[in-house]
C-alpha cells in the first residue's frame, strides 16, 4: 500500500525476505533524503527557533527522529545498550517542555547523531527477524515522515511571521458557487484497516452503518470562506460554540493563518484554521462537520464492489497525477485541480492538499490495542482532541491512505489543514 517504491533489483535471486529488507532500506532512505533536504543550508538560529508554544525547534524533530529509531530498533529490538545516552534527556518526547528544547547541538551533530544510528540500523537489518519487525519499521517510516511534516509547519509558521506569502500556481477559473455536494446513500460500510503498515489507531477493520447524508464535494475554498469572513462570521457569537467563542475572545484572529484575499486563491481551500473556525463557518451556511466515518465513506467505499479502497481512486500507490502530497508541489492547489484522484462517489481532493477537520473526538475503534506504546495514540484519547483527515501538500506518502488519522486540540491553527461541510440533507 503506501510503501517505499519497489525495489529495482531482479526478483529471480532473492527470497521474499531479502526483498522485503530491500524495500524498507531504500524506503528508509528515500524518506530520509527528503528530510535532510528540509535542513538544506540552514541556520542554528532557524534550527532552534520557536515559533509557536504548541510545536518544538525544527532541530528538535530532527533529533527525535534519530532518537526514535535508535530506542525502538537499536535498543527495543537488537539490545544494544542506549546509543548517545546524553541525547536521551533533550530528544525523548516525554522530558523536557517544548520551551526548554531551544538549546540543540548544531546541525553537523544532529546529522551526525542520524547518520550513525542508521548506519548501525542497517547493519542490524541484515540479521534481524524481519518479518515479526516488520509493522514497527513501517511505524519508523511513518513517525519519520509525521516529524516532517511538523517541521513542514514550523518552517511555514516562522515564514508567515516574517513576510505573510502564499502561492499561487493559476489564477481564478470558475467561481464554485453553489457549493455542490455529493449524497451518500445509507448503509454499512467497512472502516479501518487492518494493513500491516496501519497504525494502532486505525484497527482493526469494523462495519458501520450509515444513514443517508451528504457531503461536499471539494473542500471549503478561500471564496466560500471569504463570504463568512464579510459578514462578520468573526464578530457574530451566534455561528460560534461556547467553547469557540471563547477561544476566539482569548485568540483574536479575524482570517485563517495562512490566507490571501487576493482572487487568485479563490479555488484554494482554506488552511491554516482552527477547529472552532471550521465549526462556525459550517453553522453559518446551515452544514455541520462531517463524522471521520462519513469522511473515510466518502473517500473509500466502493459500494458497486462492496469494498473499500485504500485510496479515493484505487489501490494504486499515490503519484502527483493522483493528488498533492510530499512537498511535490509545496503549497496548496486549487481542489478541482486532480480529476485522477477523485473517490468512487465523486469527491474531489480527499487526500493531500490540506488536511480535513472533521466533527469526531479522536477515540479507538472496537478492541482498539496501543502499538508500539501506549502514548502513540491512546493517551489522545481524552476528549481533548479532534481527527483531522485526508493529508495535506507536505504529508509523506507513507501517510497518505483513506484510513489515516490525525489529532489536534480544537485550537490549533498553524497545521495545514481545512475542511469540508456534510448535511444530514440538504
Ligand atoms: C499525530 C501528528 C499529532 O506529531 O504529535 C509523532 C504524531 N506521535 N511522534 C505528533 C507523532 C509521536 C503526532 N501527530
Ligand atoms: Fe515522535
Amino acid at each position: 500500500m503506501t510503501s517505499p517504491s519497489k525495489p529495482t533489483i531482479s526478483s529471480h535471486s532473492l527470497s521474499a525476505t531479502d526483498l522485503l529488507i530491500s524495500h524498507l532500506r531504500q524506503g528508509m532512505t528515500e524518506c530520509r533524503e527528503s528530510t535532510l533536504s528540509l535542513f538544506k543550508s540552514m541556520n542554528y538560529d532557524t534550527l532552534c527557533y520557536q515559533a509557536h508554544p504548541d510545536f518544538s525547534p525544527v532541530g528538535w524533530h530532527l533529533g527525535h527522529i534519530a532518537y526514535t529509531e535508535s530506542l525502538w530498533l537499536l535498543e527495543r529490538s537488537a539490545g544494544y545498550a542506549p546509543q548517545f545516552p546524553e541525547y536521551r534527556r533533550l530528544f525523548a518526547a516525554d522530558v523536557l517542555p517544548k520551551v526548554d528544547r531551544v538549546k540543540l547541538p548544531t546541525l553537523p551533530e544532529i546529522e551526525a547523531y542520524l547518520g550513525t544510528i542508521r548506519e548501525q540500523v542497517f547493519d542490524y537489518l541484515e540479521t534481524a527477524p524481519i518479518e515479526q519487525q516488520e509493522r514497527l519499521w513501517r511505524w519508523l517510516l511513518q513517525h519519520e515522515s509525521q516529524h516532517c511534516e511538523t517541521i513542514a509547519i514550523v518552517l511555514a509558521i516562522k515564514a508567515q511571521q516574517e513576510t505573510p506569502q502564499l502561492f499561487a500556481l493559476t489564477s481564478c477559473l470558475l467561481p464554485l458557487t453553489p457549493d455542490p455536494m455529493i449524497q451518500i446513500p445509507a448503509g454499512v460500510f467497512e472502516m479501518g484497516s487492518g494493513a500491516i503498515a496501519a497504525l494502532d489507531n486505525e484497527r482493526p477493520t469494523h462495519r458501520v452503518y450509515l444513514e443517508t447524508y451528504w457531503i461536499d464535494q471539494y473542500p471549503v475554498t478561500c471564496q466560500q470562506y471569504q463570504l463568512f469572513i464579510q459578514a462578520d462570521g468573526y464578530q457574530t457569537q451566534a455561528y460560534w460554540s461556547v467553547e469557540g467563542w471563547q477561544w476566539l475572545q482569548q485568540h483574536p484572529v479575524s482570517q485563517p493563518f495562512y490566507w490571501s484575499d487576493d482572487s487568485a486563491f479563490n479555488l484554494y481551500p482554506v488552511c491554516g484554521i482552527s477547529w472552532y473556525e471550521a465549526e462556525a463557518y459550517a453553522n453559518f451556511i446551515n452544514k455541520r462537520l462531517p463524522t471521520e466515518a462519513e469522511w473515510e465513506k466518502a473517500a473509500a467505499w466502493k459500494s458497486a464492489a462492496q469494498l473499500s479502497l485504500l485510496f479515493p481512486w484505487g489501490d494504486e500507490d499515490p503519484s502527483p497525477q493522483h493528488c498533492n502530497y510530499g512537498h511535490g508541489i509545496g503549497h496548496t492547489t486549487s481542489v478541482d485541480a486532480y480529476p485522477q484522484g477523485v473517490s468512487p462517489y465523486g469527491c474531489y481532493d480527499l487526500l493531500g492538499n490540506v488536511w480535513e477537520w472533521t466533527g469526531s473526538w479522536f477515540k479507538g475503534y472496537p478492541d482498539f490495542a496501543s502499538y508500539p506504546y501506549q502514548g502513540y495514540s491512546q493517551t489522545y484519547f481524552d476528549h481533548q482532541h479532534r481527527v483531522l483527515r485526508g493529508g495535506s501538500w507536505a504529508t509523506r506518502s507513507y501517510t497518505l491512505r483513506n484510513t489515516f488519522r490525525n489529532w489536534y486540540h480544537p485550537h490549533v491553527r498553524e497545521i495545514f489543514a481545512g475542511f469540508r461541510c456534510a448535511q444530514d440533507s440538504p
